[in-house]
C-alpha cells in the first residue's frame, strides 16, 4: 500500500485545513520588524507556549511499535525496510532543541530521541543526484526536505521526547525532527523517504506554504 491509497479528503479537519491555507493567502503572522536580533532565541513573528500543542489533519493513525515500518528508498544505493527492531538496534541519541510552529507557537528545550538522519545517510548512501526527499506519513501526510536541510546534525528519526516513548498524537512509534525548520517539516507517523532528484512539494507545500521553511528567514508562506 503507498500513502496514496490513504483517502485523505473528506477525513482531515476540512476546517483547519481551509483556515491555514487562508493564512498563506493572507500572510498571517508575518511580521515586519526587520531589524530583530538574529542571535535571540525566539524567531520573528513567533511566542513562547509551555505546553506542546497538537497540529495534524486529524487522523492519528493509531500504530503499535510492530505495525511499523520505515521504508527508504529512490535515488539511494542501498534502499532499506526497518522493523521497530531494526529500528532500534541502530546508534541513537539525545538532542535538545526549540521547535517552532508556523501557527506561530514555539516550544523551548525539547528533548528528543531517536535515530540521527546522517547516520541514515550513511547507511542508505544517497546517490550523487539525489538532492530532495520526501517524507510519506500513515496518515497519508507528505512533507518535502532538501537533503541538504535533512543532513543537519540535530535532524533525527525521533521515538521519544523529554525520555518517554512519543505519544500517538506526537507521532509515534516514530516522527521525524528537523529542529532548524518549521515544524510541519517534521513528518510524524513517519512510513517512507523517498530520495529524489528534483524538488516537489508535500501535503502543505501543495497549499501555500513555503518550499524551504526556515523560522528564522521568517518563509512561512510561498
Ligand atoms: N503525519 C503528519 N505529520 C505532521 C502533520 C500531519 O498532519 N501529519 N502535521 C505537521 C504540522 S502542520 C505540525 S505543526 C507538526 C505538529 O506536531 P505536534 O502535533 O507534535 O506538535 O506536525 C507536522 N507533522
Ligand atoms: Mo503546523
Amino acid at each position: 500500500m503507498t500513502s496514496d491509497d490513504i483517502p485523505l479528503l473528506g477525513r482531515i479537519k476540512e476546517k483547519l485545513v481551509e483556515t491555514k491555507q487562508a493564512w498563506a493567502r493572507d500572510g498571517r503572522g508575518l511580521t515586519k520588524d526587520t531589524d530583530h536580533d538574529q542571535r535571540r532565541r525566539l524567531p520573528p513573528g513567533q511566542r513562547l507556549t509551555q505546553d506542546w500543542p497538537v497540529l495534524d489533519l486529524g487522523l492519528s493513525p493509531n500504530l503499535q511499535a510492530d505495525d511499523w515500518s520505515l521504508q527508504v528508498a529512490g535515488a539511494v544505493q542501498a534502499p532499506l525496510k526497518w522493523s521497530w527492531t531494526d529500528f532500534m538496534a541502530q546508534p541513537q541519541i539525545d538532542v535538545t532543541r526549540d521547535i517552532h510552529c508556523v501557527t506561530t507557537w514555539s516550544r523551548y528545550d525539547n528533548t528528543f530521541t531517536g535515530v540521527t538522519a546522517r547516520h541514515l545517510l550513511d547507511v542508505v548512501k544517497p546517490r550523487p543526484e539525489a538532492k530532495f526527499l520526501m517524507f510519506r506519513s500513515y496518515d497519508g501526510y507528505t512533507t518535502n526536505v532538501s537533503l541538504e536541510r535533512f543532513a543537519a546534525e540535530d535532524v533525527l528519526l525521533a521515538h521519544s521526547w523529554q525520555g518517554q516513548p512519543l505519544s500517538r498524537d506526537h507521532g509515534g512509534p516514530v516522527r521525524v525532527v528537523i529542529p532548524q525548520l518549521y515544524f510541519w517539516k517534521s513528518a510524524k507517523w513517519l512510513r517512507a523517504i523517498t530520495f529524489m532528484e528534483k524538488d516537489a512539494p508535500g501535503y502543505w507545500e501543495l497549499r501555500g506554504y513555503h518550499d524551504e521553511g526556515d523560522p528564522w528567514r521568517e518563509e512561512r508562506y510561498r
